[in-house]
């Protein structure tokens, strides 16, 4: 007998004994439309469907299917987030008897066209857009790399190529006749391979699997069940999950995401009984209960499942939420383990239930295949009536996970605890190999939490090539105060435990990466920890008392480094200077690539926020400090617009090999060569002794600028031409800009100095790299988050000269205030900078901390206010720079539109005007310095910029006096090379 086929050997037995019925999936759902016919079935944002008219709507689309070719036996991509299309088009394909192949919305490019190559889709029925991702430039990429795709459909509106879902309306006609026992659907495994596996599951098996669920966990026509979780996962989708709902009359209720924010709204509003999570998420759903007080009185129960749920956690469900707990051990190859309603709170808490069906052939072995003895840990494997016996087109996979007898071997290992149930103790794949020793990581990890400065850890088996494989923590901290490994090497000494059991490698961490359905993803820690093989390096230190005035040190300094590509930037008190880079990270095209060492990694870019955190956790250094710069045209990516031609990447951070930062009365020295640490103590000891003699040296000369004039009726034509788009509607607010050409060759140095001596600025920088420097002297940061995960900005908008003395700015001030342009101009600002942080902010403590305040920056004056709040869970700063980025002072409002109409006036790109100039540090701290009022040079081209913000009462004239004033603060401080210097930097640009 092919052991393939031991399930259908077992049809007419199952089918006999009631488990399997006569019926495709289909064909429930007609029965359910007459039974339940006016209820309500479904209920996504103010949309509800009832049974009748869902069925109704489920045959109009089966009918538009068929129209577009789409056959029985036809397998078919289906990516859509938690709705009712999801569902419609679920069913729809059942009903014409097409395999719809289940993809999460969190899937990207790599996984789909793997999809693709597996299973040859005839059609892609996927989403517009989902949490900011335009599926549409991926879906239309694999109609011409997979030739199988025939048909495109898109739920939303089409872009290029594709039909629309809502116009798919066909004549009713009657369904195929489905064999019960057939194929219905192909769910993803959530396996630990790379390459993805399909799990067909027929009509009777899945049938059996919803119905069985929905009847032991107690779902009946009053049943109001919460999909929270993707609704393409086996867990949400059929355990009992939307189908088991539907199956006894009650109602499902969608929300997008499984956000606390939206599901507990969800819950209170539709007096939700039963939802289901994975343990991730019940920690952030616990948290959110500290300060959230939404009426969830109606929930009944929570179903648990997926990963492992440690039972201090599970002990606070019922107190925090109000609901029983119920653990599931589920897979979607089959089996499922529920503990039961009734079941005491100690196997509640403590295990993973048992199997559904008593026909569930559930068994635990050792790797000799023979069953352990009682009480021992084995590796679970399965036969059963909803448990399959091949995966699709995996022919060599499927030879070794189902073995002779029918038993797919799951890779979980497990014991029976003595009441009879199961508890799960990790995965085969999870054991570390570390000498020859085993090593379970889920003890580790346990012992890890205890750790009173350890808020949750993960161990995870990397590759050594002396031990075979090491242990290494990664661990989330209660409070980013740092921890070392040999800490931790002390608390595992004090609990009494083997020295082959420590971690030889710890990887602090501020969020776990998750997988599409929110599991803890160990491959992807796995992935981004392999390359810290070798030690972190670390920098030297020593610090240096100076009696220079920092600033005059820290330019002294820059201007003894350059020509070398090198960073200063000035921020609370302190001048950091960055020498040289050792490692780069670079985001251009679509990747976040890493470079250290002409070694090169390489992330996804689609979330650019996470690439980037992955780029900086794979940095080999400890307590390293990067400097960079994103360009303006950066900000196109975040507002889905098509990129524009540049030579320079988006954003780019560099890890200098040597650093300097200087402040009041010290400075300290970090490198990472002991030779380039003992040259640079030297360099800044005889630069601060010269500092300290020498006040100011005769500058140069000041550079003929022609601010006044210089494109100024084009200027005036550009503002006329946007104040009309305006006025149309086309967008709110735009800030134009105005470039000024500069003759000779500037000295980066004389005129940071002069220009840094005439300006009080947020922040101040030199930026040098490959032929291109910018000066500047910040107005305001784009955004600001400490490593704590305090995120704060400042947005500037309206503006003022400072006038000649003390009176005129005293008036002009006045006059800002009373001036509605301004104050609107002003206030708008702040609440999209309010809105903008929303989404990334802990709802508690964000606010406005100043309000209109005046801020001087040189030659003008702002009204200025300053927000702040503090990170989610799962966010870090590049979530919050992403959410920030451009700042609103320099592009405008809609962002989108705003930044779309820039390029077309100024007639393209900004490049790091209006960018940033910015420095992170490993403890996730960032800062970044709005880029205006700068002066720029580009292989021997030099320039200023500035802008105004044009709104609809704007006034050309009076625009193009603000770029005036605006240039006044850097242009008049511009020092030229002496000519000997320049006829050299000619020679050699
Ligand atoms: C569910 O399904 P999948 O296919 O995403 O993942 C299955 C794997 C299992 O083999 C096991 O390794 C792990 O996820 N798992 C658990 C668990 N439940 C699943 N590990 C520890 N404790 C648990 N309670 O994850 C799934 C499918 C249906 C219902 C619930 C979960």
């Amino acid at each position: 007998m092919h052991p393939l086929h031991w399930r259908d050997t077992q049809a007419q037995h199952l089918t006999q004994a009631g488990l399997w019925q006569p019926q495709s999936l289909n064909e429930h759902l007609q029965d359910w439309a007459r039974a339940f016919g006016p209820r309500i079935a479904l209920i996504e944002g103010d949309q509800q469907l009832s049974y009748r008219d869902f069925e109704h709507q489920v045959c109009c689309l089966a009918g538009g299917l068929a129209d577009l070719g789409i056959h029985s036996g036809d397998r078919v991509l289906v990516q859509l987030p938690n709705g009712i299309a999801f569902a419609r088009t679920l069913f729809a394909l059942l009903r014409v008897g097409a395999w719809p192949i289940l993809a999460m919305p969190a899937h990207r490019e790599h996984e789909i066209q793997a999809l693709c190559e597996l299973a040859e889709p005839s059609a892609y029925i996927v989403a517009e857009r989902f949490l900011g991702f335009d599926y549409r430039p991926m879906a239309e990429r694999q109609l011409d790399l997979c030739p199988a795709l025939r048909q495109l459909v898109i739920a939303g509106d089409v872009d290029n190529r594709g039909v629309p879902l809502a116009t798919l309306h066909g004549a009713v006609r009657e369904p195929e006749p489905v064999d019960p026992h057939s194929t219905a659907l192909l769910l993803l495994s959530g396996g630990t391979t790379g390459t993805p596996k399909l799990i067909p599951r027929s009509h009777a098996d899945y049938a059996y699997n919803a119905m069985a669920s929905a009847q032991l966990c107690g779902f009946d026509r009053d049943a109001v069940y919460l999909a929270a979780l993707p609704i393409a996962h086996n867990f949400p989708l059929a355990c009992p999950g939307l189908i088991g709902a539907l199956s006894t009359g009650g109602r499902v209720v969608f929300s997008r995401t499984a956000s606390a924010d939206e599901a507990f709204d969800l819950i209170a509003r539709h007096r939700v009984t039963h939802t289901a999570l994975v343990p991730p998420l019940v920690k952030l759903w616990l948290q959110a209960r500290e300060w959230d007080h939404s009426d969830l009185s109606s929930l009944r129960l929570l179903q648990v499942g997926g990963a492992r749920l440690s039972s201090d956690v599970a002990a606070l469900v019922t107190p925090a939420l109000g609901c029983a707990l119920q653990q599931v051990f589920g897979m979607a190859e089959g089996l499922l383990c529920y503990t039961r309603l009734d079941d005491p709170q100690s196997v509640i808490l403590n295990t993973q239930g048992r199997p559904l069906c008593a026909a569930d052939d559930v068994r635990l072995v050792n790797t000799d295949g023979t069953s352990v003895a009682a009480g021992e840990v084995g590796e679970l494997i399965v036969r059963g009536p909803y448990t399959i016996s091949g995966y699709y087109r995996a022919e060599a996979h499927n030879r070794q996970v189902f073995d002779a007898e029918g038993f797919y071997h799951s890779g979980d290992l497990a014991r029976w605890s003595a009441d009879g149930n199961l508890v799960i103790e990790g995965r085969i794949k999870e054991q570390i190999n570390r000498a020859g020793e085993k090593i379970a990581a889920a003890e580790i990890e346990q012992l890890l939490r205890e750790h009173p400065q350890v808020q949750d850890a993960a161990v995870i088996a990397l590759t050594d090539e002396r031990l075979g494989e090491r242990v290494c923590a990664c661990v989330i901290l209660h409070q980013p105060q740092p921890i070392t490994l040999g800490a931790l090497h002390q608390h595992f000494q004090s609990l009494g435990l083997p020295r082959h059991k420590w971690p030889d490698q710890l990887e602090i961490l501020h969020s776990w990466p998750l997988t599409s359905v929110g599991k803890l993803d160990k491959r992807q820690l796995q992935q981004r920890f392999q390359c810290n093989a070798e030690p972190r390096q670390r920098y030297l230190e020593c610090r240096v008392p100076i009696s220079a005035d920092p600033q005059a040190l820290a330019a002294a300094l820059a201007g003894h480094y350059l020509p070398q590509d090198l960073t200063l930037y000035e921020h609370q008190g302190e001048w950091s200077l960055g020498i040289g880079s050792i490692a780069q990270v670079r985001l251009s095209g679509t990747t976040v690539q890493l470079n250290v060492a002409g070694q090169c990694w390489s992330w996804p870019a689609d979330d650019i926020p996470l690439a980037l955190e992955k780029a900086a956790q794979a940095l080999p250094f400890e307590l390293w400090r990067a400097y960079g710069t994103a360009t303006f045209e950066l900000a196109r990516r975040f507002h889905q617009l098509a990129d524009m031609p540049s030579t320079r990447p988006l954003l780019q951070l560099d890890i200098p090999p040597l650093e300097i930062r200087v402040r009041e009365g010290s400075a300290l020295i970090r490198a990472l060569q002991p030779a380039a640490l003992n040259a640079a103590q030297s360099r800044v000891q005889e630069l601060d002794a010269e500092c300290a003699r020498t006040l100011d040296q005769s500058l140069p000369r000041v550079a003929q600028v022609d601010i006044a004039h210089h494109d100024a009726a084009r200027y005036c034509r550009q503002v006329e031409s946007a104040v009309a788009q305006i006025s149309r509607g086309d967008y709110q607010k735009i800030i134009l800009s105005r470039k000024v050409p500069l003759e000779g060759r500037v000295d980066l140095v004389a005129s940071y100095r002069a220009g840094r001596l005439a300006n009080t600025p947020a922040r101040s920088f030199i930026h040098h790299k490959g032929g291109f420097s910018c000066v500047g002297f910040s107005p305001e940061t784009v955004v600001e988050v400490s490593a704590g995960g305090a995120v704060s900005t400042q947005p500037l908008a309206g503006t003022r000269a400072l006038g000649r003395d003390a009176d005129e700015e005293a008036r002009l001030r006045q006059s800002l205030y009373q001036d509605p342009k301004e104050i609107a101009e002003h206030a708008v600002s702040v609440k999209l900078a309010f809105e903008e942080l929303q989404p990334i902010c802990e709802p508690q403590g964000l606010g406005v901390s100043e309000f209109m305040d005046i801020s001087r920056r040189g030659s003008v004056q702002h009204l200025s206010s300053r927000l702040k709040g503090r990170l989610k869970p799962g966010c870090n700063a590049w979530h919050a720079f992403a959410a920030l980025f451009p700042a609103v002072t320099a592009s405008g409002i809609p962002k989108r539109e705003a930044i779309a109409a820039i390029a077309e006036h100024e007639g393209g790109s900004r490049d790091l005007y209006s960018g940033c100039v910015m420095i992170a540090d490993s403890d996730g701290s960032l800062d970044a310095a709005l880029v205006l009022r700068s002066l720029f040079e580009d292989h021997g081209q030099a320039w200023v910029q500035a802008g105004a913000g044009i709104v609809s009462l704007s006034l050309p004239e009076r625009e193009l006096e603000e770029t005036r004033e605006k240039l006044a603060s850097i242009a008049p401080h511009v020092r030229l090379l002496a000519v000997e210097t320049q006829r050299a930097a000619e020679v050699q640009p």
